[in-house]
């Protein structure tokens, strides 16, 4: 049973009112939908439109089961306490988080409806796999009505260090809510780290060293004892279906709509691409800004760039990403006004999802990739940019702040606080000898493409302990 906010699939309501159903192409729903159509599996989740109440039914092999969450309930719960305080606390606070009594209350009641639905939905003895922090109370909760089940939560944000979470007035209900699970995993070991300790320095559990059954070294994992309960932590960098990313980028109408983007964006010598939710945390405006100052200092002629944003809308209802939204619009016309020319913008600005098939190709078609986040959990798009990148000439430009940055070492690292440091770091991809650049792009393709998304599952399932389910992914 896979619990996270969101189901595999999205209910749309119609002008006329009738509902559809769309699937969500999320790399998780990729992971996940092998293991769980070869186990009688099922997905618990909000089906994305406020006050829908859908019986549950079978897709593609799968049950769903719908959470219903009022309009005001995704103010309070989602736009709230999930991305207006556990957001940006857990990001560093690029922003500042706010803290609400009454988007907590609404939290912890729409936590318990998710763990109510998944107690209910699930088998004797079944194993629960809560996603994301969203859901950071689930584990205890269902644990408290189903102590048969086999819990593991796995968390795709940042876990923060403890100066910073200690800011939240509810810090030790969210620890002990988390601790309810019997395995707990993290991108990265730093995030094992500052959740072992505040473990112990909030909850008074004590915790070991351990190596839990990952074919990893010692200091990224550890236990924590909870009463006569031991709870498995561990690092588990999550990933993308490389494999078939790789495979499609190659074939020919990939490719082909690549060369036609080109031609559409007028043959630049150089194109450049970003791909982001609209977010405040993926550094779109570091990058905006250091183009512009390339472009102005003359380190990048205008005639020869074009920038590509890809920026997809996300949580447009929450006050901090309506002003971003304006800061970064108002960036892209400033760089178009002041260098464009007729017929040639420098920054073509999308800002609506695009089919994924179009996204590979923009992947194959760039030169140089922009990742540039203040802080992310992983990044799924430098990752999916190197395995689209089969011709192996493409550069990524990644921040050191990515979880991704632990593994594709070869990229050309920056800190995006540091804006003359990310304008050297671009200038550099764009100059570097291609067989230069073509060894790193390699090194990194043979990281992706041999630590996909399904060895990610494999490795937290079996840890949780269920080899058997772990096998048929
Ligand atoms: C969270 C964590 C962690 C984006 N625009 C379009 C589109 N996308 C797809 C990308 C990629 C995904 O969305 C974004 O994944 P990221 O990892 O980059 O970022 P978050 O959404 O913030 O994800 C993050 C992740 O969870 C997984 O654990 O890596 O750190 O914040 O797959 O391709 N896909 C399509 N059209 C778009 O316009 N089709």
């Amino acid at each position: 049973m896979v619990v996270a906010n969101r189901l595999p699939v999205d209910l749309e309501r119609k002008a006329d009112g009738t509902e559809v159903w769309k699937r969500s192409p999320g790399g998780l729903v990729t992971a996940l939908e092998s293991v769980l159509q070869a186990s009688s599996g099922a997905w618990v989740g909000w089906p994305g439109v406020a006050d829908a109440h859908p019986d549950s039914f079978v897709a593609g092999g799968i049950e769903l089961h719908s959470v219903p969450l009022s309009a005001e309930e995704i103010e309070l719960y989602y736009e709230g306490f999930s991305n207006g305080t556990l957001w940006p606390l857990f990001h560093d606070v690029v922003v500042q988080p706010e803290y609400h009594r009454h988007w907590w209350a609404a939290y912890v009641e729409v936590n318990r409806r998710f763990a109510e639905a998944a107690a209910a939905a699930t088998a004797e003895d079944g194993i629960v796999w809560v996603q994301d922090y969203q859901l950071l109370l689930v584990p205890k909760m269902l644990r408290q009505i189903r102590p048969d089940l086999t819990i593991g939560f796995f968390q795709h944000i940042p876990f923060p260090p403890v100066e910073l979470f200690m800011q939240l007035p509810w810090r030790t209900e969210i620890i002990d809510g988390m601790l309810g699970a019997d395995l707990v995993g993290f991108h990265l070991p730093g995030g094992v780290e500052n959740f072992l300790y505040l473990s112990s320095r909030l909850a008074g559990y004590e915790t070991s060293r351990r190596n839990i059954g990952t074919p990893r070294r010692r200091s990224r994992s550890g236990v924590v004892h909870v009463g006569f309960r031991e709870v498995k932590v561990g690092a588990f960098p999550i990933s993308i279906a490389s494999g078939s990313i790789s495979e499609r980028s190659r074939g020919r109408e990939v490719r082909q709509r690549a060369r036609e983007i080109r031609r559409e964006l007028g043959s630049p010598k150089l194109l450049m691409l970003g791909v982001d939710r609209l977010d405040y945390t993926k550094g779109i405006d570091v990058r905006l800004r250091a183009l512009e100052e390339l472009i102005s200092e003359g380190r990048i002629d205008p005639g020869d760039v074009s920038f590509v944003q890809i920026a997809t809308p996300s949580r447009e209802r929450v006050e901090q990403y309506r002003t971003m939204r304006v800061s970064i619009e108002h960036g892209v016309s400033r760089i178009n006004g002041m260098f464009g020319t007729i017929g040639h913008p420098i920054v073509t600005y999308l800002h609506r999802p695009i089919p994924q098939s179009e996204l590979l190709a923009f992947y194959a078609a760039a030169d140089i990739m922009l990742v540039t986040p203040i802080r992310d959990g992983m990044n799924l798009v430098a990752k999916e940019y190197v395995a689209a990148s089969t011709d192996g000439k493409g550069a990524l430009v990644l921040s050191e702040f990515t979880g991704a940055a632990a593994e594709l070492r070869q990229a050309y690292k920056c800190n995006p606080h540091d804006l003359d440091g990310v304008k050297d770091v671009i200038e550099l991809a764009v100059d570097d000898e291609p067989e230069k650049r073509r060894r790193r792009m390699s090194a990194m393709r043979r990281q992706v493409l041999t630590h996909d998304v399904t060895r990610w599952a494999r490795l937290f399932l079996t840890a949780l302990g269920g080899d058997e389910l772990a096998d048929k992914l």
